[in-house]
């Protein structure tokens, strides 16, 4: 582009067509292009967020199924005096024989079905509580010594101290 001095004006000698883009038309494609790759780029950060949130559930389902599966076979009373006594008789969790020795009990980090520590999940963490229920009412939670046979297991995960999963099933004592 060139100025030219015509009757002590300055003049911006137009484009004619044909002859390449204005400046304003160089600008307002380069405005478009950026507004488009930013909201790119935040489509793409929401997505793996998104991902992110539903790979750490995925994993706390997991971890909620590894207490399920360890505590599965386990009776609800303890098999040498027969009582449901809510917590553990036994020094360490490789001797718990029972459903109630798992109240109150926090795995950080957590365990698998097989009692062993996954190390790999050490962000996250297991915690497990026993009550017994109504047999009437199983949302209803009476007392450790009730002599009600039905125990709610409610296992919760968390992600550095964060809840990210918590399931609950009922057991009966037989
Ligand atoms: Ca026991
Ligand atoms: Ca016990």
């Amino acid at each position: 582009m060139k100025f030219e001095i015509r009757n002590s004006k300055f003049e911006i000698p137009r484009c004619s067509r044909g002859n390449g883009f204005s400046l304003i038309e160089v600008l307002i494609a380069v405005v478009l292009v950026g507004l488009a790759i930013a909201a790119l780029v935040v489509a793409s950060n929401s997505f793996t967020m998104a991902n992110g949130a539903g790979t750490d559930l995925s994993t706390a389902e997991f971890l909620v199924e590894q207490i399920r599966e360890l505590t599965a076979l386990l009776p609800v009373a303890d098999p040498q005096s027969g009582t449901a006594t809510f917590g553990p008789e036994e020094a360490s969790l490789a001797g718990y024989d029972d459903l109630d020795d798992f109240d109150g009990a926090n795995f950080s980090p957590p365990i698998d079905a097989g009692r062993s520590v996954l190390t790999d999940f050490a962000a996250f963490s297991q915690n497990v509580t026993i009550e017994k229920v109504s047999p009437t009412d199983f949302e209803l939670v009476v007392s450790d010594f009730d002599d009600s046979p039905f125990v709610r297991v409610t296992v919760k995960v968390f992600l550095n101290a964060k809840e990210i999963s918590s399931s609950s099933w009922i057991r009966a004592r037989y």
